[in-house]
């Protein structure tokens, strides 16, 4: 195992890799901004280093500072977290050069999965289900009205570098495609320094559901189930859960069997979530995967029993699944997840400053992941997640019970948070009923204002 890592991320997840890094007897090398000097992760951390000044692009983001303070600590490993350096592959390159190892895929894999429209391509030809489309990135106007010619309107451009929501365009006629195609390309050329496109069936209601997986360093992989993330706004997640209430033993086995045989064949190591959308029908469809551990990974970690990130270290130390995993996954019964933001409940602007008062609710099935603590500070130059509520119920109803009662009791004053949104979506019915998609916060916040 290794004897020191580097916890290059702040926050939440900083602290979440130093506490499993501690309960596996690693030591611990935080890494912080100039905003961050009183933050837990520098507190908790065996030693701390300052890499520069509070913007993420000049202390989080930059390689050269990240690699000379793991040099000067001389440390094994680097956990990235997510966010930040977690899909960067240069940087997993970089890593690699200078001998320390990077918590996560090799940069190839990375690399592939950060091309959208190859790791579509990549999962057709494992079998697992992808939407109707264009083979391959779309070279003119004229070549996209030739796919819609098979697939049929609605359709999705999407950009082969993108991701996340940025340079893409629902296609409705063929009389708005050209203006489109070329909104989405520039986009995307601004974006992502790329402005190549590729296209899909647009599916009008999506659920978003995704898989957790771990790969070995050995050809083993294993599925950990799903979670279902289709509570979110502009593509920004609020809540999450799991399992699904959709996903059927049916699919999850599909799902887990072509996962299996797409991701030992292209070599994926470590933690990774593949993307689905489902339709109206049920019928599930992968759109990406995220090379790295989620924010919402405790969902699964309460359904499953297992440590996702010590998962994570002990596959880099190239122990395999089989040691780290037991034999027979079961999901055992269900987890949700609320992400507290330091932002007004309403109208979502963000809100930086001083933490007054803060009560972290506890007690059965309830986990909360946070950084946070009274008199500390929300600096302004980071995302806005504060802290995550997760809790656990033997089924979805006592989930639901104990997320409103550990609202209640989640307490925050100073700033503000979306603490009160989080109370009105458990109140609404719909939610209540597991009648949701991706629309569902824009009917929600349109019905309460
Ligand atoms: C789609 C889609 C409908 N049809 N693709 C948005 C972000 C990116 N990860 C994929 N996204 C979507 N792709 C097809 N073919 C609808 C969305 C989408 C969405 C997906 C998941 C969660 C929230 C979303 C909100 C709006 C649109």
């Amino acid at each position: 195992m290794f004897q020191k890592v580097l916890v290059a991320n702040r926050g939440e997840i900083a602290l979440r890799v130093i506490n499993a890094c501690r309960e596996l007897g690693i030591r611990t090398v935080a890494v912080y901004s100039e905003a961050d000097r009183n933050s837990l992760h520098v507190r908790f951390a065996d030693e701390a280093i300052c890499i520069g000044p509070p913007r993420a692009s000049e202390s989080y983001l930059n390689v050269p500072a990240v690699i000379s303070a793991a040099e000067i600590a001389n440390v094994d490993a680097i956990h990235p977290g997510y966010g930040l350096l977690s899909e960067n592959a240069n940087f997993a390159e970089v890593c690699r050069a200078s001998n320390i190892k990077f918590i996560g895929p090799p940069p190839e894999v990375t690399r592939l999965m950060g091309e959208k429209e190859k790791a579509r391509q990549t999962m057709k030809a494992a079998g697992v289900p992808i939407l109707p489309g264009s083979d391959g990135v779309i070279s003119s106007e004229e070549e996209a009205l030739q796919w819609v010619a098979k697939v049929g309107f609605p359709v999705i451009l999407k950009a082969k570098a993108g991701g996340g929501g940025r340079g893409m365009r629902i296609v409705r006629s063929a009389e708005e495609l050209p203006n489109l195609y070329h909104a989405a390309s520039t986009e995307a050329a601004n974006a992502f320094g790329n402005g190549e496109l590729y296209m899909e069936k647009f599916i009008e209601q999506p659920r978003h559901i995704e898989f957790q997986v771990l790969a070995d360093e050995h050809g083993n992989v294993r599925t950990l189930f799903e979670r279902e993330c289709s509570i979110q706004r502009r593509h920004q997640k609020l809540i999450e859960e799991a399992p699904s209430l959709q996903v059927t033993p049916e699919i999850r086995e599909h799902i887990d069997a072509t996962l299996k045989r797409c991701l030992t064949a292209i070599g994926y190591q470590n933690a990774g979530t593949v993307e689905f959308l489902m339709d109206e029908d049920g019928q599930i469809y992968f759109i990406e995967m995220n090379t790295r551990i989620q924010v919402e990974h405790p969902v699964t970690e309460f359904i499953t029993g297992v440590d996702l990130v010590k998962a994570q270290l002990r596959i880099a130390a190239g122990e395999r699944l089989d040691q780290i995993l037991p034999e027979k996954l079961e999901i055992r019964g269900h987890a949700i997840e609320c992400r507290i933001n330091a932002e007004h409940p309403v109208k979502f602007t963000p809100s930086a400053g001083k933490i007054t008062a803060f009560n972290v609710p506890g007690g059965n099935g309830v986990r909360v992941d946070t950084a946070q603590y009274a008199e500390g500070v929300v600096p302004p130059y980071y995302d806005s997640l504060i802290a995550k509520l997760i809790v656990y119920g033997v089924d979805r109803a006592e989930a639901i019970a104990r997320a409103e009662r550990a609202l209640r009791q989640f307490i925050v004053q100073g700033i503000e948070t979306s603490i009160p949104l989080h109370q009105a979506i458990f109140a609404d019915e719909d939610f209540r009923a597991g009648r949701f998609d991706t629309k569902f916060m824009e009917r929600f916040l349109a019905k309460n204002n």
